[in-house]
């Protein structure tokens, strides 16, 4: 899509974990436990999005911390990590200080300097995600920080995608949702969202029945499509 014929938005909603910030960066800490931290953070995430899907299946609701903990738990087990309560505290308390991708700070400015209304719609809980933001200074960017724990379900069940309506007073279609997660794509697509797809590691999209919108590589592909080039002007 080109960036004459994309944007007036209401709103523009941003998925958390792994599309602000870097999940991936857990191995540091996880290298405290493991020879493998890399396979280790791998089944940790991957664990913690099992979990939060068959618990809203099964309508057995636990927050975002709670899941984190449970998959944290199972992934030692299967690793044979006897874990200690300090090293324990370590691991959970990095989802509070993961680091932003790099170009998500200037593009945040950017949007909001454009007088951009700007959310972050997330499984996780106020808890985790508000020091997780301020952590990285950006809490200053978001109007509304939209969490799960309103709707006792997790993405990607529509009554999340849902909150969003209700704050920026607009029709879902008129809300962008970006995300780099593919569970997040088709389900922000399937309940109404206009959809951009962040596609950081060039990996293809899930086959789930909805595509995005659009695909950028990162948030400042992003700000170029929306707002034109900022260092042309
Ligand atoms: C989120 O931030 C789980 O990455 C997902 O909601």
């Amino acid at each position: 899509m080109s960036g004459s014929t994309f944007g007036g938005f209401q709103g523009i909603v941003f998925d958390a974990y792994g599309t602000l910030f870097d999940v991936a960066a857990l191995d540091r800490v996880c290298a405290t436990v493991s020879d493998d931290p890399t396979a280790f953070t791998h089944m940790w995430r991957a664990k913690q999005l099992e979990y939060a899907v068959l618990r809203t299946v099964m309508d057995r609701y636990v927050d975002f911390g709670q899941i984190t903990s449970d998959a944290l738990d199972y992934t030692a087990t299967c690793n044979r990590v006897d874990l200690e309560p300090i090293r324990r505290g370590e691991l959970m308390r990095a989802w509070q200080e993961l680091p932003a991708f790099m170009e998500v700070h200037l593009a945040l400015d950017h949007l909001h300097a454009a007088g951009q209304r700007l959310g972050v719609l997330s499984n996780g809980t106020r808890q985790m995600l508000d020091p997780l933001l301020r952590h990285n200074g950006l809490q200053e960017y978001f109007l509304a920080v939209f969490t799960s724990e309103r709707v006792q379900a997790f993405k990607p069940h529509i009554s999340v995608y849902m909150l969003v309506t209700e704050r920026f007073h607009a029709r879902m279609n008129e809300i962008l949702f970006v995300t780099a997660n593919g569970f997040d794509v088709a389900g922000a697509k399937s309940a109404g969202l206009s959809v951009c797809r962040v596609n950081r590691a060039g990996t293809p999209l899930d086959p789930l029945g909805a595509e995005p919108d659009l695909t950028v590589r990162d948030l400042q592909e992003l700000v170029k499509l929306l707002l034109g080039d900022p260092d042309s002007a």
